[in-house]
Parts: structure tokens; C-alpha cells; sequence
């Protein structure tokens, strides 16, 4: 015979009103810790805080100007498609007040950007921001033979390489063979940052060879002195997963949960925080609808 199934709550939670003001109140006075921009200072801003800190970072990005030369070489490093030429056009997007495909952007297996592509950020109006170059290059493939060697990659970043430049596995860069291979490069004609850029979605799907590459090329790049920062992309696949789901985009939140940290941090707590505001929203709307009148109430 079956038996009734067990009604019995596994764990009584109590997700009483004192509760969820605290959590709110917490929120609300949550200051981050660090300056990063993250998504946790978004969600507190609201709308009016986001905007004046779009003003101030443009402001600041606009009036940026290196100590030493007339701009920043920034190049962007990454596995094909990653998105290095979308961030490029991104981020001339946002100085453009509107979607800008400046560098080009392909949906390809090999790597849709071939050459050595140097973009100067630049506002059709307004704020001009004219201190920061973004170097597009070919993306690292997952062996030797299809995308730019470390060769390539440091002679780049060493500013022996003019702009134009088309990478061939087969032809790697030599002061010989290169048209015009720059023997002694100005500081100007250097790199001054590297980016890479990863995907998101794609990071459980990257070959192993590409760890070992990016190990190889933080070595040379660190020992040349330039330092390496990493963009995320693709983390707005909150629409991949509001169709998924047949769901508003307005109903998903995003979480971060605690996977490998040893130690909770406040941004973290943040985003977890605010998707438990965010059910409970929906749960007092049931309430709602679905309170039972109040002759019914059991005494
Ligand atoms: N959803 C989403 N798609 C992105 C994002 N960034 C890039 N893409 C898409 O990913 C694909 C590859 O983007 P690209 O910018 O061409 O990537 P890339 O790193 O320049 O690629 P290669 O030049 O081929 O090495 C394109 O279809 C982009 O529209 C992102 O943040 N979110
Ligand atoms: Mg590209």
C-alpha cells in the first residue's frame, strides 16, 4: 500500500516580517567595501544612482590622460569569440550614446578578427575621451597552430608590431619578414595594460591547452613589467534563461553563491539577500490573492 507522503516541514525557517525588515534594513545600509564597481552597488544605487556614477566614470574615462604619452594601449587577449571586438564596440557604444559596431564582431569557430587593430575611443559628442587606445587582436586558439604564438603575442605588447598586421601560424612576426616590423618602439607604440577577456558561459568549455597558454603568456607578460586585468563577458544571459524558463526577464535576478570562498563577503551576501527579497515579494503577492477572509481564520 502507499504510503501518505511525509508533510512534515524538513526545516522550520522563520520568514516573518521582523525578518525581512532586517534583511532590508541591512541592504539598505550595506556599504561595499572595495571601490570595483559591482553588480551589488547597482542594485543599491537604484536607478538615479546608477546614472550619476555613468556621469562620473564618463567624466573621469574622458579625462584620463597618461603621465608619459598621449594615450593607454590596452590590448584585449582572449579565446576566439570571448568577446574582445563587442567589448571594443561596447565601450565606444557608451561614449556614442548609442549602439556602435566599431570594431567588428563574428560568431565563428576560428577567430573572426585577424589583424592587429588599434581603436581609439572616440565620442561623436559630448565628452572626448582620447586617452585610451583598445588593441583588437586575432583570439588564442586551443593549440599552436590557430591563433597568434606567444611570440606574436609579446612582440605586440613589445610595440614591434605596426597596426594592420595580419597573424599567421605559419608566419609568426620577425623584424625580416614583418612589414614594418619596429626595431625600437617609443613607449607610445607599447602596450600599457593587458585585458583578457573570458567567457562566462564558455568557462567549463575551455581546452585545458588554454590554461597552460594563459600561464605561459602571465609569465613574459608580468616579467615585462605591464599589468593584467580580466573582463567576464556574457553575463547577461539572463534572457537565454528567462525564455528557457518562458519567464519576464523582471522575474530573474542574479546570484552569486558561495561555491569556493572559505569566508562570506558582503557583496556576495548582497545579491543572495536581495533574490531572497525578491521571492519573498512574490510569496507575500500569494498572500495576497490567497489569505483566507477573516471569518474563515481558525480562532
Ligand atoms: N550574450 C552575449 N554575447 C556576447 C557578449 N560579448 C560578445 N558576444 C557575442 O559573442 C560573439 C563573439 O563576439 P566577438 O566580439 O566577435 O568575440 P571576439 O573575442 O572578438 O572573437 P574573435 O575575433 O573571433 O576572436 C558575437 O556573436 C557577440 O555578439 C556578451 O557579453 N553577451
Ligand atoms: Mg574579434
Amino acid at each position: 500500500m502507499a504510503q501518505a507522503p511525509d508533510r512534515s516541514p524538513w526545516k522550520t525557517v522563520v520568514w516573518g516580517e521582523r525578518k525581512r525588515t532586517k534583511l532590508i534594513k541591512a541592504i539598505k545600509e550595506f556599504k561595499p567595501i572595495s571601490g570595483s564597481v559591482t553588480k551589488a552597488r547597482i542594485l543599491l544605487l537604484g536607478p538615479s544612482g546608477v546614472g550619476k556614477q555613468r556621469t562620473t566614470l564618463m567624466k573621469n574615462i574622458s579625462s584620463y590622460k597618461p603621465s608619459c604619452t598621449e594615450a593607454a594601449r590596452v590590448l584585449l587577449l582572449g579565446p576566439v569569440g570571448s568577446g574582445k571586438s563587442s567589448f571594443i564596440s561596447s565601450v565606444q557604444s557608451v561614449f556614442n550614446g548609442r549602439v556602435t559596431n566599431r570594431a567588428m564582431v563574428g560568431s565563428f569557430s576560428t577567430s573572426f578578427t585577424k589583424k592587429l587593430q588599434f581603436y581609439k575611443i572616440r565620442s561623436l559628442r559630448g565628452q572626448q575621451p582620447d586617452g585610451l587606445v583598445l588593441c583588437d587582436t586575432m583570439g588564442l586558439g586551443d593549440g599552436a597552430m590557430t591563433g597568434p604564438t606567444l611570440h606574436d603575442v609579446l612582440s605586440v605588447i613589445q610595440g614591434h608590431v605596426p597596426e594592420g598586421h595580419v597573424f599567421s601560424p605559419v608566419q609568426p612576426v620577425n623584424p625580416s619578414q614583418t612589414l614594418g616590423y619596429r626595431k625600437r618602439p617609443s613607449l607610445e607604440e607599447k602596450i600599457h595594460c593587458v585585458a583578457f577577456v573570458l567567457d562566462a558561459v564558455k568557462m567549463s568549455s575551455y581546452h585545458g591547452s588554454l590554461s597552460s597558454s594563459f600561464q605561459q603568456l602571465r609569465e613574459h607578460i608580468s616579467e615585462l613589467g605591464i599589468h593584467q586585468v580580466a573582463l567576464l563577458t556574457h553575463v547577461d544571459l539572463i534572457n537565454r534563461a528567462a525564455a528557457l524558463l518562458g519567464m519576464s526577464t523582471s522575474y530573474i535576478v542574479p546570484v552569486k553563491n558561495y561555491s569556493s570562498e572559505l569566508d562570506v563577503d558582503d557583496n556576495t551576501d548582497v545579491l543572495l539577500l536581495n533574490a531572497v527579497d525578491h521571492i519573498l515579494q512574490y510569496a507575500d503577492l500569494y498572500f495576497l490573492d490567497n489569505s483566507p477572509p477573516p471569518d474563515c481564520e481558525t480562532p
